[in-house]
């Protein structure tokens, strides 16, 4: 029979109180949103108000299920046209002194073989990060024969992925007094590029566009902006 030891159940207690502690400062460590959305609020088939909408009967973009998770609610690009693209812009106005980070989720998808790709101008289905309408950086899905990666806009790739499956990325910009940008690429978690932009402005937009020259799906979800 397992006996306690004198002074045992004040052991206990103590081990108790640390762990609560522990999970108290664990609590105060998760860093709350400037904006966020996780489309659940949207009504299935509409847009939140805050995304501008171009998709000029070339397809549509909606709120719609999760093609993984009937309960979860996702931002759908569904292009559907070889000669003209869809595109759901935001802004954020804010005052950002020394780091913007983004947040999302994203899950590529497509019906056919090569169904979309970067390989032309402008062909390209991805989130632009934007300082008006000047395009900084950007994350896109770039396609190499079965395989999908992963790619900041310059093509550098950051992580191979599945098709229909969702990955997590995180864009951190990082401004210096000098006008230059650091931009951190994270997917899944995983630091996966580095790269310095000179004279950069501030980024106040985000774009999700899809290719002008294929078809294509792409489901968005659980954007977070976070700044300081
Ligand atoms: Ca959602």
């Amino acid at each position: 029979m397992l006996r306690l030891r004198k002074g045992g159940p004040l052991l206990l207690s103590l081990l108790l109180l640390l762990t609560l502690a522990c999970l108290k400062v664990e609590e105060k460590e998760e860093p709350i949103p400037l904006w966020a959305e996780d489309f659940e609020s949207t009504p299935l088939g509409e847009v939140p108000g805050d995304f501008q909408v171009v998709a000029g009967g070339y397809g549509s973009v909606s709120v719609v299920s999760d093609p993984s998770n009937p309960n979860n609610k996702v931002l759908l690009l569904d292009d559907t046209s070889l000669e003209g693209r869809v595109e759901a812009t935001f802004e954020f106005p804010l005052e950002v002194t020394r780091t913007l980070t983004v947040e999302f989720r994203v899950l590529f998808d497509r019906e056919e073989p090569y169904a979309w790709n970067n390989c032309h101008c402008c062909a390209y289905t991805g989130m632009e990060f934007r300082s008006g309408n000047s395009r900084i950086v950007g994350v896109m899905g770039d396609e190499t024969g079965t395989r999908v990666s992963i790619a900041n806009w310059d093509r550098e790739k950051l992580m191979d992925t599945q098709l229909g499956q969702w990955e997590k990325v995180k864009v951190v910009f990082t401004y210096s007094d000098g006008g230059s940008t650091t931009i951190q690429y994270y997917v899944n978690g995983v630091l996966a590029f580095t790269e310095d932009k000179s004279a950069a402005n501030k980024v106040d937009n985000i774009r999700l566009v899809t290719s002008n020259t294929r078809t294509c799906r792409v489901y968005v979800d659980d954007l977070r902006l976070f700044i300081d």
